[in-house]
């Protein structure tokens, strides 16, 4: 019997993703894995995860297809952001892994309908995770927690105000963020505070195993394209792998926005308790009289120790060329 937490992680391969797995495999023990269309279709996402199994030595773990589209938004893809396929410019043959039969949100319901010690990790549109939620609901009982990468505490990407994983599955989002399940939210104002470099593609090179091969590939286009990449879902994972590489969180109210003009996508983050004479922290100078205080329901991280991340990534990497 492994120590190791459990996890099942809900993703959608995709660049960062391959990060996130590449960390999650070598340090928890991941059950499944479950496949979502997001950065692209869903044909590639189940693909790469399928194949990321392979390449980190794990064809064991299970890889399953959830749902393509959302649940009713529009179709939006970061196929600029990730490549067609996912990976960059990288081309990968058909792992010879199979994908399992059943589909990824019965596969989920299943887990957490017979197990209390996995925790969830979403590193794509919760698309998966609301349907299984409406397919079974006592779900929102069953699922200890989800670790997700998504939203924001202040602003967005794809747009001013939304980041990606929630901007493409809005209504989705929001049957999450209101299940009452734990959530712990690592969003862009954390995963800014990580910078990979073309730099980073150079010691990665160096390492020498397929692992390192591989990342340095996918790195060097996301890197190569702004000078800059946050790898946002290894960012986010790496709370599970190394409690103190996020340093600062806080308990907050956070809403989904569905129906605003601009605002379509936006966590929105209630700080008013936040504010003001000996405040929880010093976000503004002036005292705010909150009437209304929602419950929080979302630990929101908020700091990153980046050297610390960096030192963990680039560990994990390397220890593949010793497996
Ligand atoms: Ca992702």
């Amino acid at each position: 019997m492994s120590d190791k937490r459990k996890v099942v992680i809900d993703c959608d391969p995709g660049i960062d993703d391959c990060f996130a797995l590449m960390l999650c495999i070598r340090h928890l023990d991941v059950v499944g894995i479950v496949a979502v269309g997001g950065n692209t279709g869903l044909q590639y996402t189940e693909r790469n995860a399928r194949y990321m199994t392979e390449l980190t030595g794990r064809p064991d773990i299970p890889v399953y297809a959830g749902y393509d589209m959302p649940m009713l938004n529009k179709l939006v893809r970061a196929t600029e952001v990730h490549g067609s396929g996912g990976l960059g410019t990288v081309v990968i043959e058909e792992p010879k892994k199979q994908l399992e039969k059943q589909h990824g949100v019965d596969y989920l319901i299943d887990t957490f309908m017979n197990h209390d010690d996995i925790s969830l990790i979403t590193l794509g549109p919760l698309t998966n995770v609301a349907q299984a939620i409406l397919k079974e609901p006592e779900l929102k009982k069953r699922i200890p927690e989800i670790l997700c990468m998504g939203g924001s505490a202040f602003v967005g990407n794809t747009t001013p105000t939304a980041e990606f994983n929630i901007y493409v599955d809005p209504e989705a989002a929001k049957i999450v963020f209101e299940s009452g399940i734990p959530i712990r939210m690592v969003g862009l104002n954390v995963t800014r505070q990580n910078r990979m470099t073309p730099d980073d593609v150079e010691i990665l090179k160096k390492m020498g195993n397929p692992v390192a091969d591989f990342a340095a590939q996918i790195l060097s286009f996301t890197a190569g394209m702004n000078g800059r990449t946050g790898l946002c879902d290894a960012c986010a994972v790496s709370w599970l792998v190394d409690p103190d590489i996020i340093t600062k969180s806080a308990m907050v109210h956070v809403d989904v926005e569905t129906k605003g003009e601009f605002t379509r996508g936006m966590t929105v983050c209630d700080w008013r308790e936040y504010m003001g004479k000996d405040p929880k922290e010093d976000i503004a100078h002036e005292k705010q009289f909150v009437q209304w205080n929602p419950t929080p329901n979302v630990e929101v991280a908020l700091e990153f120790n980046e050297e610390r991340f960096r030192q963990v990534l680039f560990d994990t990497i390397e220890s593949y060329g010793r497996q």
